[in-house]
């Protein structure tokens, strides 16, 4: 059966929860029998994009490559999920442009900063606190949080099964699936 492209893209802070809820939402649209593709930092960011760092203009050109790429994907038939910061708005509705309306599926990730790093899943924010990484977002760089997101969720107040639960509504719905 032939599938029209068709994005889930998921922004918010480090440590909001933006890869675990992007990882099952894949399992439980791959357990409904959907061909999907999960971009995220780890299969991006070390290949495609690992000429790029942190700065604004990085940032911009890592989220460029990854909507090119995840409208390339669709266009294979396969539902994509992209897990990135993706910090700010104007790159994130260029990916959107992308595609046509209906398409396009924002689901933001709030967490306040606060949450995110009392969480630190990854030892990042103690690491920035202590100067040793540059640019970290919410710290010394800006976060745009969206405006008109599909789905806002929040991975802290309700258990990952219920978010998920949420997210695939919602995606079954605008996506008529
Ligand atoms: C924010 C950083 C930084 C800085 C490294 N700021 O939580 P993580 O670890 O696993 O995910 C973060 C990831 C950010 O890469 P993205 O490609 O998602 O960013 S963007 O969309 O802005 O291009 C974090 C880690 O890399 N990380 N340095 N300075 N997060």
């Amino acid at each position: 059966k032939k599938q029209h492209p068709r994005c889930i893209w998921f922004t918010g802070l480090s440590g909001s929860g933006k890869s675990t809820l992007a990882n099952a939402l894949e399992k439980a649209l791959v357990e409904k029998g959907y061909h999907t593709m999960l971009l995220d930092g780890d299969n991006v960011r070390h290949g495609l994009c690992k000429d790029l760092g942190m700065s604004e203009a990085d940032r911009t050109e890592n989220i460029r490559r990854v909507g090119e790429l995840a409208k390339l994907m669709t266009e294979a038939g396969l539902i994509v999920i992209t897990a990135f910061i993706s910090p700010f708005r104007a790159d994130r509705e260029a990916a959107r442009a992308l595609f046509d309306d209906g398409d396009f599926i924002e689901v933001y990730v709030e967490a306040p900063l606060e949450v995110c790093e009392q969480r630190d899943p990854k030892g990042l924010y103690k690491k920035a606190r202590r100067g040793e990484i540059k640019n970290f977002t919410g710290l010394d760089s800006p976060y745009e949080s969206p405006k008109e997101a599909e789905i806002i969720v929040n991975a802290g107040e309700n258990s990952i099964t219920q978010v998920v639960e949420k997210i695939l509504n919602k995606v079954m719905d605008v996506f008529g699936l």
